[in-house]
């Protein structure tokens, strides 16, 4: 397939070559919104299945090493469940990878959990914060990537200045513990499920938070936590600028944090900001976590993680045709139209056949989606687990 835009097919492949993408745990779970849930019967349940699906994936696209686990959800045992997501590892050829804090089930933390201004409930959700840390280290995996739902629904029900110093000093706390290699992600959203004040609703308020806990604490990007018409990619550019990117959450919406699958609604979006990450000089993506955060509620899970997965690395293929050289000169030069068609000229190339080339020479499915299809490993876990799951709920209240 002929490239017009001065880069070349090997260029690409040591773009695609160096791409890896996580996936949840929790995106083969059955999730739902809070007017319920359509359970599927291939749905995984255990953390088992959960390692059983990822596996799955990354064998279709050679690009999803690893799997990240939500503490509450996969490790209900805490620290005690490590060994057996060892095992898992070992089971199944892919690792563990972001550690995922829940700070937003437990009924004490309705009025918060690092903000709240009990000391004592800040205490117990610090502990969590430092098991997560333990479970991170043992595992040996690299972020402890925690996303604080705590806020308010009214007007002068708290403090916002008192959760603020409240915060730093658990989140101090927890960097403090923190061993070599390893990271905290503050992972910021807008509202939802506080509806009035979010103590961690932007990316400036997790940056000054990450700053002030130390040079191992970085902010995480969720595609799906920005207001309309919020310019991500200048989010992006900034956070890369002053060195404190650590990671994206993934997914695609409409209105709200649908988390639909990436690139399902403004796939342009996401080229967007892998030009950005490209174009920042950065040899590689390294230390920049990439990872999926979507809830399949009616997709099936397996089939939108893989579509997923593929849409991620043919976006950060389009990306990586981008001439930035010339890019360059034509921005220098404020030839508008000219950088313009030079900057779209890529995103509009149907980089398909060169990354099924890819893959054919990595020994991977050519189409991971129609593999999976012919694999019938869907409908073999959907055998395999149909009668535990049609006994699960699906109602909210
Ligand atoms: C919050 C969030 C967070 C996860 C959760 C599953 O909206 O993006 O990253 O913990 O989804
Ligand atoms: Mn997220």
């Amino acid at each position: 397939m002929a490239i017009n835009t001065g880069r070349t097919v090997e260029q690409v492949w040591a773009a695609l070559d160096g791409f890896r993408i996580e996936v949840p745990s929790w995106g083969f779970a059955n999730t739902g919104t809070r007017f319920g849930k359509f359970v599927q019967g291939g749905a995984a349940t255990t953390i088992e299945e959960k390692f059983a699906d990822a596996a799955e994936v990354n064998a279709l696209t050679g690009a999803s090493p690893t799997v990240a686990l939500h503490v509450l959800w996969d490790l209900p045992g805490g620290k005690a469940d490590v060994p057996a997501i060892r095992a898992l590892e070992k089971k199944f050829g892919v690792r563990s990878g972001s550690i995922n804090p829940n700070l937003f089930q437990d009924a004490e933390y309705k009025f918060g959990s690092i903000a709240n201004p009990s000391s004592e409930i800040r205490k117990k959700a610090l502990d969590h914060l430092l098991d997560c840390v333990e479970i991170g280290r043992e595992l040996g995996s690299r972020d402890v990537s925690m996303w604080i739902a705590d806020g308010s629904n009214y007007p002068g029900t708290q403090s916002i200045r008192k959760r603020i110093g409240w915060m730093e000093e658990v989140l101090g706390a927890t960097h403090a513990a923190l061993g070599e290699g390893q990271r905290m992600l503050v992972e910021y959203k807008p509202f939802e499920p506080a509806f009035y004040h979010t103590d961690i609703a932007d990316w400036g308020m997790a940056l000054e938070l990450a700053r002030r806990a130390g040079p191992k604490a970085k902010v995480l990007v969720d595609t799906g936590h920005h207001y309309q018409g919020t310019n991500i990619e200048q989010i992006v550019a900034w956070l890369l600028h002053v060195d404190e990117l650590g990671g994206f959450h993934f997914n695609d919406r409409k209105y709200a944090d649908d988390d639909l699958t990436l690139g399902s609604i403004d796939p342009y979006q996401l080229f967007r900001i892998f030009h950005e990450i490209l174009s920042s000089g950065k040899d590689d993506q390294a230390g920049i976590a990439f990872m999926i955060d979507q809830s399949h509620n009616l997709k099936g899970k397996v089939e939108a993680m893989v579509q997923s997965v593929v849409t991620a690395q043919e976006l950060y293929a389009k990306a990586a045709l981008v001439d930035r050289e010339r890019l360059a000169e034509l921005q220098q030069q404020c030839r508008l139209v000219e950088a313009e068609e030079c900057f779209r000229d890529a995103f509009w190339q149907d980089v398909r056949p060169v990354v099924r080339d890819w893959r054919a020479a990595r020994g991977l499915p050519v189409e991971p989606l129609k593999a999976l299809a012919e694999s019938g490993y869907v409908e073999k876990i959907t055998h395999e687990r149909g009668s535990k799951n049609a006994r699960s709920v699906s109602s909210y209240a």
